[in-house]
This record gives C-alpha cells, structure tokens and sequence, in this order.
C-alpha cells in the first residue's frame, strides 16, 4: 500500500529520517532503539529535533504481536491546563530543552511553542533542559531554577491522567494523528515471539518543515 504515495498527491510532504520516508516499527531486541525492541516507549513527540515536529504521524500496522504494545495518546492542551493552574507562566516560557540525536548534534527549543494554532509541546523522554532563567527577576530566578524538576515530573504525572485514547492494533489498521496537538506512546509489547510491526511515516503540509536545526556550539 503507497500510502507516503498517496498523501503527498494531496500536498502533505513527507519528512525525512534516519530510516528514509518509512520507519519499520518492530518487535525487536536493539536495546537503543524503542523503534526496534518491545520496551515500553514514555510519551514523546515525533520528530522532536525538527526545525518544527512534523505536522502528522501514520502508523499503519502489519502485523501484532498478540498482547500488549498499545499505543496511546494525550492531548498536549489538557496537559498544559494542568500545568498552567500550577505553575507560572515565567517559569514555562523560560524552558528551553535540547535533544540529542543519533549524530550527536544537539537542538535547542522551547518547552511549549505556538506553531501554527498549535501550542506545541516537545517532549522526548531524552531531554536535557536549559532553562533560560534570565527573563526571570530575582529574587525568583534561582527558586525557578529549582521548580524545574518538579515541573518536569508534573507533566509527565498530568500525560497519563490525561490519556484519551489507547489503541489496540489488528493487522491492517491506520492511524493518522496530529503530532502537535498529541503526545503519544506504547505500553511494553508482551508477546515476542509474534512479530508486531508498524509502519510509521511523518509529514508536514510544508517543505520547510521538515529541515533540522541543530544548535550552533
Ligand atoms: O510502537 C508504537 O506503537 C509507536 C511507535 C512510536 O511512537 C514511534 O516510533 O515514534
Ligand atoms: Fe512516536
């Protein structure tokens, strides 16, 4: 099925990889790699060290492995709600973090960003913070500094309670989301020795979208 093929007939451009324009998702045993192993994946956003995370992600599923390795999805908005009633808003805007990938180039970007009319929260379970605490007056500066690691506990804690929607995978299923409005995971995939398999693709509606930043250092 050219479903890459299809979409880009409709304007939406697909964004580049490691693994080319489609990543095999599978059951595997690469320990670095939750793309390629049966670990639990945490809540992430696609494409977190794009210039701006693509716009959407497919996955469409080949096959399953018969338990486990649901893939769930919370809304970025409910969890920022959360936050927001809980901490400043200083304190959020002020949060940089910076990723790594597998070149070990590092990109910086804010926290929570609008992009479009999506507040767009990057969140990778990989990321290091740099909050930049100098918009901050003192005498708040340093007690910000130290909020940060409960804050980062908080939007993990507030992505679960906020879970609103778990998928249960049959062969031949797609899903198409919205990776800006969406963040997303899998629980741990319980049977290995049936292959699951999901093909994943992610796709921007403008070709500018799909270029990396890295930092300069
Ligand atoms: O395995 C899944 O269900 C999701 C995989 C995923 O989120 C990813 O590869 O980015
Ligand atoms: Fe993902």
């Amino acid at each position: 099925m050219d479903i890459a093929g299809a979409l880009q007939k409709t304007g939406f451009n697909p964004a580049s990889t490691w693994d080319g324009e489609v990543t095999d998702v599978v059951s595997g045993e690469d320990e670095t790699d939750r793309g390629k192993n049966t670990n639990t994946f945490p809540f992430h956003t696609d494409g977190v060290y794009y210039s701006e995370p693509p716009h959407y992600v497919i996955l469409y599923c080949v096959s399953t492995s018969g338990t486990g390795g649901e893939t769930f999805f919370t809304p970025s908005a409910d969890v920022l709600e959360t936050i927001r009633k809980e901490f400043n808003q200083n304190l959020l805007d002020s949060i940089n973090v910076v990723y790594m990938e597998r070149e070990r180039r590092r990109y910086r970007h804010p926290l929570i960003e609008m992009i479009g009319t999506d507040e767009v929260l990057r969140w990778s379970s990989a990321l290091y913070l740099e909050p930049d605490v100098s918009k901050i007056s003192e005498p708040n500066r340093k007690r910000a500094t130290l909020l940060i690691p409960a804050l980062m506990t908080r939007i993990n804690d507030s992505m679960r309670e906020h879970v609103c929607y778990e998928h249960t995978w049959k062969p031949g299923d797609l899903l198409i989301f919205n990776n800006r409005q969406l963040v997303h995971g899998r629980t741990q995939v319980c049977d290995p020795q049936r292959e699951r398999h999901l093909y994943r693709a992610l796709f921007s509606d403008s070709e500018e979208e799909n270029t990396f930043a890295p930092m300069m250092s």
